[in-house]
Order: structure tokens, then C-alpha cells, then sequence
């Protein structure tokens, strides 16, 4: 016999994942994660068996659950589920995802609309901070449909801007968590931080690349691989994450000077395999290093200006982040991160595994 469980498919920004409401899935962690194992059909490289989409991009899950707190709405965990392993992550947020949260939110009734739009507040179970989605809700229903466009996804769709509060540090426990702007290891420059995701900067030329290679190329470059491998278990526990030997994060940006107009070029391995775009909170690093004179991001982008709209550019086009920093006197600190993003719902129904496993589960 299969069990099923209600879930929502939905397009969130670059990334695609399955929504859950809490309270359908086991309350126990090791539990929660064996069935979202066999959701998803891990370990398997194709996940024929399951809902994956045998990329890390396509592999996720958004748990949503009610919260009673006065400036909190709902509450978000994200859990990366690993294609070829037997392995659920909550180390790391995902911005694309968070992008459905909202609708998600609504529409399962665990907020109220109003009429126009709808301000969704959501605190981030993974690295604490909150975000506040507004969604598009004419007539207090939510609009999928719109004049919106990011870069990554085809055509266009209803706008969800994501404004981000206390993220930066948020991982790490502070903005530069080496506590410089620069480092030296192993004879290359990297610039440590976490803007709400964990992120290593690196000059795509000292890698004796150009920044613009694809994806494809990147990941197969077993040479580069390997060097940059070697700087992210290095660097993990340096920006106080652990041994992240089996961890999705630091994610690891290489950046060149811009080709199209932004403030610069990426292409970032998150970890192993390189983003068909660059994801939400990642960019908003890689933004706010654009900010930080001295940063390895400032010097390849140049000066840019103080406050306001900085275009990052990535393999699929550019994706625009609003980033102020305030490099006063004392501690360098973030004062606003935003963004757009779109997210579309693409089926709600129940998604079914063995009893056997949901038995050992519940
Ligand atoms: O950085 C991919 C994605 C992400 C994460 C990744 C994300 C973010 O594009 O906030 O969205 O870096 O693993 O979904």
C-alpha cells in the first residue's frame, strides 16, 4: 500500500521544490528526512523513483509551519535533499525557494490576505534572520500570473519582492566571519562572507579562467575541482561552520570583471555542481562584498556606488540585488538586502511513498 501526503509543486525563482505544511510530515528529524528520502527518490542519480529532479536546483523542500509570534507569521525550513546520497541537509537557506513561501503561506490558510497585496513575514528556521514577501493578492487571492521577469526562468510572472532583516552573519555569526576582508590561502585572495548564505569569492583568473565559461565546462575541470574543494574545507572551519566536508555550504564564487553591464561576472559551485544562475542569498553576499572596499568582489567590480540597485551577473543573465552597507567607523554592517524574485505554483495534490517507510516513520 502507498501513503500519501499533501504537497504543493511550485517554481521558486531558479530553483523547484516540493511544499509541505509541518504538520503533514513526522515531527521527528531522522524520520522527516527518510520520507523526504523516498519523496524525492534518493540516493539515485536520475531520482526515477521519486520527485527530484536530479539536480540540487530541483531537489528541495520547503517546510512551512504557523507561528504565534507578534512579528512572525510563519515559519520556513529548507532542506536540501542530496540526489546521489542518503542525505537531507538543513545547513543552508535557500532565497529561491523562500520565494513560494508566501503564496504557499496563503493559500494553506496559515495567513490572511488582503486585498492588492500581501505583506507574508517569515522567519528562516535554517540560520535564523526573517524575511517579509510581499506577495500579489488582487481581490485577496494570490496572482501567479504577471509582468515580472528574472533572469533564469522563461517568461514572466507575478513579482515577490523578498526584503531580508538580520541575515548577515546569520551562518556564520558575522558578516566577514575571518574577520578580514581578505585572506590568503593557499596562494590565491578569497574574501569570506555570509550575507545570509556562506560565501568564498575568488578571482576566476587566478584559476587561469575567465569567469565566462559555463557550467559545464566548470564542472568538468577535475583539476579546478579539486583546488577548490581543497579551499572550502579549508576555509569552513575558518568561517566557523565546522568540518563541512559533508556540507552544502561555504559556497564557493568564482567572480571576473562584467561583460553585460553589471557590477561583475559569477559562477559559483554550490557546492560541487556550478549554478545554472546564482542563488538568492548567495548573491546577496556576493552583493554586499561588492560594497566592502577591499573586498575581492569590490576590486573586480570597481567603486560602486554607496546604497541602492547593483546588477550581479551569472550564466543566465544578471540578477539584481538592493544592497546598502554601512562601512562606518565601526563594525561594516549590512543595512538592506532585497531583491525580486517570482515563484509559480505547478500542481498541489498528495505524493505517495511505501507504507512501509511512512510506518516506520509516524
Ligand atoms: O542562495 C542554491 C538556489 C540556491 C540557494 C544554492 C539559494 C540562495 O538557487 O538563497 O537560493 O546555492 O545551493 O536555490
Amino acid at each position: 500500500m502507498q501513503i500519501a501526503i499533501p504537497t504543493v509543486v511550485m517554481r521558486g525563482g531558479t530553483s523547484k521544490g516540493l511544499y509541505f505544511l509541518a504538520s503533514d510530515l513526522p515531527s521527528d528529524p531522522a524520520l522527516r528526512d527518510d520520507v523526504l528520502l523516498a519523496v524525492m527518490g534518493s540516493p539515485d542519480d536520475r531520482q526515477i523513483d521519486g520527485m527530484g529532479g536530479a539536480h540540487p536546483l530541483t531537489s528541495k523542500i520547503a517546510i512551512v509551519s504557523p507561528c504565534d509570534d507578534e512579528d512572525v507569521d510563519v515559519e520556513y525550513l529548507f532542506l536540501q535533499v542530496l540526489v546521489d546520497k542518503a542525505e537531507v541537509s538543513d545547513g543552508q537557506n535557500c532565497g529561491n525557494l523562500l520565494a513560494g513561501v508566501g503564496q504557499f503561506a496563503i493559500e494553506s490558510g496559515l495567513v490572511a490576505s488582503t486585498s492588492g497585496e500581501t505583506d507574508v513575514r517569515i522567519r528562516l528556521l535554517n540560520s535564523g534572520g526573517k524575511a517579509v514577501a510581499t506577495i500579489q493578492t488582487p481581490e485577496g487571492s494570490v496572482a501567479y500570473e504577471g509582468d515580472a521577469r528574472i533572469d533564469g526562468v522563461p517568461g514572466t510572472a507575478a513579482p515577490v519582492m523578498l526584503d531580508f532583516e538580520d541575515v548577515s552573519g546569520s551562518s556564520c555569526g558575522s558578516l566577514l566571519p575571518t574577520t578580514s576582508v581578505v585572506d590568503e590561502v593557499d596562494g590565491v585572495s578569497v574574501t569570506c562572507i555570509d550575507n545570509g548564505m556562506p560565501v568564498v569569492i575568488l578571482r576566476a583568473s587566478d584559476f587561469g579562467k575567465t569567469g565566462e565559461e559555463s557550467p559545464a565546462e566548470l564542472e568538468s575541470d577535475a583539476d579546478l575541482k579539486s583546488r577548490i574543494e581543497k579551499l572550502r574545507l579549508q576555509l569552513g572551519p575558518r568561517m566557523n561552520l565546522g568540518d563541512v566536508g559533508s556540507k552544502t555550504v561555504p559556497k564557493m564564487c568564482l567572480v571576473s570583471p562584467a561583460t553585460r553591464g553589471g557590477a561583475l561576472s559569477t559562477r559559483t559551485f554550490i557546492p560541487h555542481r556550478v549554478h545554472q544562475a546564482i542563488g538568492v542569498l548567495g548573491a546577496a553576499s556576493v552583493a554586499a562584498a561588492c560594497r566592502i572596499p577591499g573586498s575581492v568582489a569590490h576590486e573586480v567590480a570597481g567603486p560602486t556606488s554607496a546604497a541602492g540597485q547593483l546588477d550581479i551577473e551569472h550564466p543566465t543573465g544578471r540578477f539584481t540585488v538592493d544592497i546598502d552597507v554601512d562601512n562606518g567607523s565601526g563594525e561594516i554592517k549590512v543595512r538592506r538586502s532585497a531583491l525580486l524574485r517570482t515563484a509559480r505554483k505547478l500542481m498541489d495534490g498528495n505524493v505517495y511513498i511505501s507504507e512501509g517507510i511512512w510506518s516506520r516513520a509516524c
